[in-house]
């Protein structure tokens, strides 16, 4: 496929991604809106259908696969669980809830859709449930992350995203980029949270696998740690994980994330982690991307997913590093120098009036750089 002339985007979403509506995250037991905010989508979406105008990317949609390519990485009691707790939220009415207006400062009246959370999480050395409270903290880790009526349809639909921009890679295109949302890489085999429900980078990653018997390299530039890619392939030799993120000891998902973990099994040494110090700028990130990719070299991947967070940025309401969007430039021209077939995976990113800008200035780079 290699050409000349800087090559197409193939860009994978439809209008669902603008459905998710997160209702809130909850913190030491207060609410706050969800920073997942469907203005996120619009952004992206206003993002991609100027660099289609430009003819820099080109538009299809996702198709659907069947549900065996999910439970390839997910436990189909998770899937499920997922499933039906959906099935039984949509069943009821929505919600008033007061919320603080952010210009009066006034509690104002807001309808929700119906929704849950876990209320208990599991406990003892073999926890067992057979409880829709019990279940819910089986398969959550954390208070962030809600179901509603719709977010079963929603996940699966970003997981075909995922797996529709797989196969494009397979079939030879060289740079693709697939807008997934809700994201994915927090969930685990069996548990939801950090706003991810099924792993979409990691569907994709075990259908590239399982359809060409290739290696496929994973990094992950979102400014969490992607705890669910990382257990998903922790013992996996033909799935290498590398992830640069905010110091886990201070920030989500806390409990994983650390340099010593690199694997285990048949996979140990396929694991990467280069957790930064809070409040890193481009010049700390992109040598971490160096050295992230010296080490994938190494592995001789054939193909690669970036796990594509733009939380990173200077602007971000969650803070965690202070990136640039030229430092996003400069890390897509070094993923581009490494002229594999790529699978770009939207995950977070809250700065929702640079998100426009981000998006398109990696996306360009890449392009421009994947000779
Ligand atoms: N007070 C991703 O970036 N915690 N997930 C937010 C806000 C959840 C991040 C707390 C962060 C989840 C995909
Ligand atoms: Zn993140």
């Amino acid at each position: 496929m290699s050409n000349l002339m800087s090559k197409e985007v193939v860009t994978v979403y439809n209008d669902k991604v603008l459905n998710h509506k997160p209702t809130f995250d909850i913190y030491n037991g207060i609410q706050n809106p969800s920073l997942d905010t469907p203005d996120r989508a619009k952004a992206i979406i206003g993002a991609l259908t100027a660099l289609n105008a430009t003819t820099d990317v080109e538009i299809i949609q996702p198709r659907e696969f069947g549900l065996p390519f999910i439970y390839r990485v997910h436990d189909q009691a998770y899937v499920d669980h997922l499933k039906k707790t959906s099935e039984r939220v949509g069943q009821k009415p929505p919600v008033l809830l007061a919320e603080i207006d952010p210009e009066s400062k006034l509690p104002i009246l807001k309808e929700y859709p119906a929704f849950t959370y876990p209320s208990v999480f599991p406990h003892g050395s073999n926890p067992r449930s057979s409880n829709r409270v019990s279940d819910r903290g089986l398969h959550s880790f954390d208070t962030s992350t809600p179901v509603m009526g719709d977010t079963y349809e929603l996940a699966l639909n970003a997981a075909f995203t995922s797996l529709t921009g797989a196969e494009m890679l397979a079939k030879g295109n060289d740079l693709v980029y697939a807008f997934c949302r809700p994201p994915g890489h927090h969930a685990e085999k069996s548990m939801m949270g950090g706003y991810c429900y099924l792993n979409n980078a990691s569907i994709a990653a075990r259908y590239l696998t399982d359809q060409t018997h290739k290696r496929v390299g994973i990094i992950d530039i979102d400014a969490h740690h992607g705890n669910g890619t990382q257990e998903i392939f922790y013992g996996s030799p033909d799935v290498f994980y590398a992830s640069i993120h905010g110091n886990p000891s201070q920030i989500p998902p806390y409990y994983t994330g650390y340099a010593d973990e690199k694997g285990e099994g048949a996979g140990f040494g396929y694991n990467l982690n280069i957790p930064l110090p809070i409040g890193s700028n481009d010049e700390a990130f992109l040598k971490a991307l160096d050295m992230t990719i010296f080490q994938m070299k190494l592995f001789l991947p054939q193909y690669l997913i970036i796990s594509l967070g733009f939380d990173g940025f200077k602007d971000d309401p969650l803070k965690i590093f202070k990136l640039t969007t030229e430092g996003y430039a400069e890390a897509a021209r070094l993923i581009g120098a490494l002229g594999l077939p790529t699978l770009s995976v939207q995950e977070g990113g809250y700065a929702t009036a640079d998100l426009e800008l981000n998006i398109a200035t990696y996306l360009k780079s890449l392009k421009n750089s994947h000779l």
